[in-house]
C-alpha cells in the first residue's frame, strides 16, 4: 500500500500573534476533516530540543547572536530528523508552531546575522524540508504589547526591545512579498493572516486559506492527496 506523505503547515509571526492559541484549534479542524495530524513547536519537541529551549529562552546569561541562531537550528535539526520527517513519511500531517522563518526574522533581521550564512546553516538543519504552507499571523506592535502585558512573564527574546521587534516585524512583512518568496524557494508558499480578530475569526481565515490551497482535500474531507 502506498502511503501518501503528510503536509507540513507552519504557523509563524511575532510573539503573542496567536500561534499557540490557534494551533490546537487548527489541529481539531483537520481532525474534523478526517486528517491525521500532529502539533509540534520550535524550539523543542525532542529531548535535546527541550533542553535547548530552556537554554536559549530562559538562562540568565547572554548568548552571542551566532550561538543563539545555532542553538535554534540545532533544536530544528533534531526535530526535523527525528520527528517531522518520520511523521510526514507515515502520512501524518504536521502543524509546526514556528520554523526557520523565525530564525530569518529574529536572528538575521533582529540580531543582524548574515542572511547567507544563516540560510546555509539552516539548510543543514532542515535537510531540504520545505513547508507546504506557512501562515504568518500579523498583529500591530501595540496590540502585541497589550497581549504580552496581560499575560506577563516575558522570555529573553520578548525583552529584546522595540527596535529589535520593529526589525522582526519588517522581516515578517517582507516574507509575504512574492518577490522575496521567489528568491527563497526553501521557504515554500507563505500567506499572511490578520491576527487581530477574535479567536474564531482568525481560525476562520486560516481554514479558508487551507481550503483555498487544497480545495480537493477539503471538498471530499478524506485526507490529503499527493500532488
Ligand atoms: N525564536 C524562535 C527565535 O528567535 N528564533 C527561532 O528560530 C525560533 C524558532 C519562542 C521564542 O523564540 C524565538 C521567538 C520567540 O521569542 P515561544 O514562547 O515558544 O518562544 O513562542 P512565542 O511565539 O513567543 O509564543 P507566544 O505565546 O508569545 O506567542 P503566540 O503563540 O503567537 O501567542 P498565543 O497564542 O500564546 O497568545 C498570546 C496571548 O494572546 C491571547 C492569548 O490568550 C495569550 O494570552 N490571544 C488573543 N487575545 C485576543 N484575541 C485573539 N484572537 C487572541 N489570540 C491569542
Amino acid at each position: 500500500m502506498t502511503v501518501t506523505r503528510g503536509r507540513l503547515i507552519v504557523l509563524e509571526g511575532q510573539e503573542s500573534s496567536g500561534k499557540s492559541t490557534q494551533a490546537p484549534r487548527l489541529l481539531q479542524w483537520l481532525a474534523d476533516h478526517g486528517i491525521d495530524a500532529t502539533l509540534l513547536r520550535e524550539p523543542g519537541g525532542t529531548d535535546a530540543g527541550e533542553k535547548i529551549r530552556e537554554m536559549v529562552l530562559h538562562v540568565p546569561y547572554q548568548l552571542t547572536p551566532a550561538t543563539e541562531a545555532l542553538l535554534f537550528m540545532a533544536s530544528r535539526a533534531e526535530l526535523v530528523d527525528r520527528v517531522i520527517k518520520p511523521n510526514l513519511r507515515e502520512g501524518r500531517s504536521v502543524i509546526l508552531d514556528r520554523f526557520f522563518l523565525s530564525t530569518y526574522a529574529y536572528q538575521v533581521a533582529g540580531r543582524g546575522l548574515d542572511a547567507g550564512l544563516v540560510a546555509s546553516a539552516n539548510a543543514l538543519a532542515t535537510q531540504g524540508l520545505v513547508p507546504d504552507l506557512t501562515v504568518v499571523l500579523t498583529l500591530s506592535a501595540a496590540a502585541r504589547r497589550a497581549r504580552l502585558d496581560r499575560r506577563g512573564g516575558h522570555d529573553k527574546i520578548e525583552r529584546a526591545g522595540d527596535q529589535f521587534h520593529a526589525r522582526v516585524d519588517a522581516a515578517f512583512e517582507r516574507f509575504l512579498d512574492p518577490a522575496w518568496q521567489a528568491d527563497h524557494p526553501e521557504a515554500g508558499p507563505i500567506v499572511g493572516i490578520d491576527g487581530a480578530g477574535t479567536e474564531d475569526e482568525v481560525l476562520n481565515h486560516m481554514t479558508a486559506t487551507l481550503t483555498g490551497a487544497w480545495p480537493e482535500t477539503f471538498a471530499v474531507s478524506s485526507g490529503f492527496h499527493q500532488q
